[in-house]
């Protein structure tokens, strides 16, 4: 078609997004009545935009732009997580400064984001590496300081010896995957780091921590209210953080009685051997005057990456408390410093990697605790389940779980303990390229907070360094007073972690031009929570932790009303290709800028829109690509012919033709409605190209009504304008409306839309069932397709056997009108018995009528014969007979 070629993709969009941004189309206002508050994840300014982002974003700006056209007041920001290492070790490599970097990736990226046609309110746009920003996590920072929330304390921490920095416990992971599993760290897999999969390292060192650990019950219970949170990432939160009931108690030693956390005191008489962590105090005190073992014990190393378990006997030995006797006590690399007490209970009876190690050691394996029913061989195989105890003194035949209770209450020593996984959040990073910590390091004073007004601490020039923290060459920097005490102090050069920027941008966002607040508490209170958050699955424990975590922390400072940052969180499934996901790595990308420039921005966004629900991983193809492009070319075709009068249409409306095109109207409109609300695009746009090609059929069929075609377009174009803007913009335009699609309201149908799934089925099972016919009887060319509804008694017995209990027959010859049919009511009864389970409700006589009255065009259209339609009366009684409820009977007649 020649009308086609007109499509400039370039041009309309280029036109459409300058026109947005003159007109203010996406600026929200301060005061909302109705506000609607939808993010997508602020992006890493890493250069080009990549599909993973394209799609990321695609979403939620068809949400807003769904919600903004239902009316609601929608906060739609963008902004920049403009601090990291990658900018630093980028600038390092070309000789510049990592703000340079940056910058020029922020502006390549909210190009291409114009370009995408998403509709930010720029106003609003944060960058997290301007001092502007940062200053407020410095402000946060000794909020959390003056609460007790934030310290610093030494320890074993992990260093990653590329990146030249520690990092916290949820940024090393077991593979290239996640998170860890298990923080107990055996198990073989290598720890590395998040960012470069560098092995990481143990290094002992003093570093700032934000105390998380203090809201590990609030962020547990928390899961729970998060209804709107896919079920995995509620599991990973929980597993992360890890909550876990059990006991301490205490063993007595030469050196003083020391405690062990357990999980099942129930098992205590079993314990035949007592293990300590390489660093716990009393290994430190038992080696003190024998080199030879504490060389031994130097050699153990927990972060070994092998399933070994290894120890050394100290040659002390325990008194386990509930047998009196004596056990040995050994140093293993298996009993983690930070887990726990740091000590523990061996049973290998009932704990796998203790029968592991005493397998290997040689010592004793005893059963305390037995199944039920069946017997078990502990020498072979921990049994880990509970049971019964045995051999257990006073215990035996008592359950487990009543032991671990009685157990508590008659040693001396022993105590309910809940431990948790999570440790506390390590936000120190020897880096440049971050938010400076507002520390100084006085002699006299220790570590002391930098005063508010002399807040922001801005970064030092930058003065690349072959490795180290450049801000340790910064003299003038890290040569300061004590603010104090006016002594001559050091300044801190460690920064923040840069999950701390993003644990409340979603906040800043909301006031983003507080000169004397990180954000207005009132403001934050309208918008908050954050109605839908979109954004990748790698964040499901590290930056979705963090934020609850720093939300509730605030909430507590009484600083916001809101306890949950993120009401729905989706996260978005991935763009493969060939069944991968795209990544540079495996140089399998088709760029966004590339299909932009050939198709359009509207075409990338339907495609990807409508090839899955937003949470599936779906494959990018060159076909549905096309696919998409052809369709916003026939839309814009069909409206610029009809925009022109160059469809010939009339005043005819009243045809059943008309009435149906006005109900299918009506059903899209609803069905689509029903998919944006529920996160189900691919079906929302299903229904608006279905009506697009139903019009295309309607105008091919007969020279349609003209308010009735309008209206089929205006409505079409309306349910596709959150996914194809442009496209939208431009047809809306030509047809004549006054302002923006993007501001005009949502449809609503015209009519009553109850019942349409039903008479959709309808009329498709009658053109199923028409076909099959035609298929089986080898109709050449059909003359007449007579077709006859069923009759009211049938639709009455349908009701009446849905309703029955058991005795459908019985229930519907009970019946004295329908027994007046006499052995044809007895024959439908039976049939209506044998599929008595999968009956369901069908349209009235009269409405089964109508709607197969109005769609008889598309039967004349599909099978080009006279379509003759009667009421159970008006039929012969053989034909009458065959119809049922949702199933009208049907004969064709051929043409002689
Ligand atoms: C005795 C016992 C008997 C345990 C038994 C378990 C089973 P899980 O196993 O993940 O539930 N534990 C305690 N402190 C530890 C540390 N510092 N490093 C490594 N492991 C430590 O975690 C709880 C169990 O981990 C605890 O319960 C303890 O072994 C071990 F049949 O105590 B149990
Ligand atoms: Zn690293």
């Amino acid at each position: 078609m020649q009308q086609q070629d007109t499509y400039d993709h370039a041009d309309v969009e280029q036109q459409w997004q300058a026109r947005w941004e003159e007109s203010d189309v996406f600026r929200t206002p301060d005061d909302a009545t109705d506000p609607s508050y939808v993010l997508g994840m602020f992006p890493y300014p890493s250069g080009d935009l990549h599909m993973g982002h394209v799609r990321n974003y695609t979403i939620p700006d068809a949400y807003a732009r769904y919600k903004r056209m239902q009316g609601e007041d929608v906060l739609h920001p963008m902004g920049w997580d403009a601090f990291g290492l990658p900018a630093e070790n980028a600038a390092i490599e070309r000789e510049i400064h990592p703000r340079e970097w940056t910058m020029d990736c922020i502006d390549t990226m909210r190009g291409q984001m114009k370009a995408m046609g998403f509709g930010y309110d720029w106003e609003r746009e944060v960058t997290t590496c301007e001092p502007d920003y940062y200053r407020w996590n410095q402000w946060l920072f000794k909020r959390f300081y003056e609460e007790g929330l934030a310290e610093r304390k030494g320890g074993d921490v992990n260093w990653c010896p590329s990146c030249e920095t520690v990092l916290a416990d949820e940024q090393v992971e077991t593979d290239a995957g996640g998170a860890p599993e298990d923080s107990h760290g055996d198990g073989g897999a290598v720890e590395v780091c998040w960012r470069c999969d560098t092995p990481v390292e143990t290094r002992t060192l003093d570093q700032w921590f934000l105390k998380i650990t203090e809201y590990a019950d609030d962020l547990l219970d928390g899961i729970d209210e998060l209804e709107q949170w896919p079920e995995s990432v509620r599991g990973m939160q929980r597993n992360w953080i890890g909550r876990q009931a059990g006991a301490t108690v205490e063993f007595d030693t030469g050196y003083g009685p020391v405690e062990v956390f357990t999980t099942r005191l129930d098992t205590l008489y079993g314990a035949t051997f007592f293990a300590l962590a390489p660093g716990h105090e009393v290994t430190r005190e038992i080696v003190a005057d024998d080199p030879d073992l504490a060389a031994q014990v130097d050699e153990l190393d927990p972060e070994a990456d092998t399933d070994e378990k290894n120890g050394v006997f100290t040659g002390e030995y325990a008194i386990n408390p509930a047998t009196g006797e004596e056990i040995p006590i050994y140093v293993a690399d298996f009993v983690l410093a930070d887990v726990g007490t740091g000590a523990l209970m061996g049973v290998p009876g009932h704990d796998e990697r203790d029968h592991e190690f005493a397998t290997e050691y040689d010592i004793e394996i005893r059963q305390v605790v037995a199944p039920e029913s069946e017997e078990v061989d502990v020498s072979a195989a921990a049994y880990t389940d509970d049971g019964v105890l045995v051999d257990s003194g006073e215990y035996d035949g008592v359950t487990s779980a009543e032991a671990r209770e009685r157990l508590i209450e008659d040693l001396e020593t022993a105590a309910h303990h809940t431990q948790y996984r999570l440790r506390d959040w390590l936000i120190s990073r020897q880096r440049y390229w971050g938010t400076p910590i507002p520390v100084v390091h006085c002699e006299d004073c220790g570590p002391v907070v930098v005063p508010d007004e002399d807040l922001p601490v801005e970064l030092p020039e930058f003065v690349p360094t072959p490795t180290g923290n450049p801000i340790e060459e910064v003299e003038e920097f890290v040569e300061t007073e004590c603010p104090d005490c006016g002594a001559p102090a050091e300044r801190e050069t460690d920064t923040m972690d840069t999950f701390v920027d993003s644990s409340w941008y979603f906040l800043r966002f909301t006031s983003p031009d507080r000169a004397d607040a990180p954000f207005d508490t009132e403001r934050a209170n309208d918008w908050l929570p954050v109605d839908e958050y979109v954004g990748g699955i790698e964040h499901a424990v590290m930056h979705l932790l963090y934020s609850r975590f720093v939300t509730r922390a605030v909430s507590d400072m009484e600083l916001l009303d809101v306890d949950e940052p993120f009401d729905h969180y989706l996260a978005q499934g991935m763009v493969q290709l060939e069944g991968t996901a795209m990544s540079s790595s495996k140089g399998n990308v088709v760029s966004p800028v590339e299909i932009m420039e050939e198709y359009g921005a509207d075409t990338a966004r339907l495609f990807m829109m409508g090839a899955a629900r937003p949470a599936k991983d779906f494959d990018w193809t060159e076909r549905g690509v096309r696919s998409s492009n052809e369709f916003i070319r026939r839309l814009l075709g069909t409206v610029e012919t009809f925009a022109d009068g160059d469809l010939s249409t009339s005043d005819t409306d009243g045809r059943p033709v008309d009435a149906y095109l006005a109900r299918e109207i009506d059903a899209s409109i609803a069905e689509a409605t029903d998919g944006y609300e529920s996160f189900r695009f691919n079906e929302a746009l299903r229904e608006a190209r279905g009506l697009v090609s139903l019009l295309g059929q309607y105008r091919e069929y007969t020279t349609p009504d003209a308010d009735t075609f309008e209206r089929g377009l205006r409505t079409a174009i309306r349910l596709l304008a959150p996914v194809v803007p442009h496209a939208a913009e431009e047809s809306w335009e030509q047809l004549g409306n006054e302002g923006f699609v993007a501001e005009a309201a949502w449809p609503d149908p015209d009519g009553e839309i109850e019942n349409h799934a039903a008479e959709r089925r309808l009329v498709e099972n009658t053109r199923e069932d028409v076909r099959d016919i035609i298929d089986v009887a080898g109709i050449q060319s059909a003359e007449t397709i007579e077709i006859a509804v069923a009759p009211e008694w049938k639709h009455r017995a349908l009701d009446l056997a849905i309703a029955a209990d058991d005795d459908v027959v019985g229930t519907v010859m009970a019946d004295e009108e329908l027994r007046e049919h006499g052995e044809d009511a007895a024959d439908y009864a039976k049939d209506l018995a044998a599929s008595h389970q999968a009956l369901s409700e069908s349209l009235a006589p009269e409405r089964e009528y109508d709607a197969l009255h109005r769609a008889a065009w598309l039967l004349d259209r599909e099978f080009d014969a006279e379509i003759v339609l009667e009421r159970a009366g008006e039929a012969s009684e053989d034909l009458a007979g065959k119809a049922r409820p949702g199933r009208p009977a049907i004969e064709i007649h051929e043409d002689e």
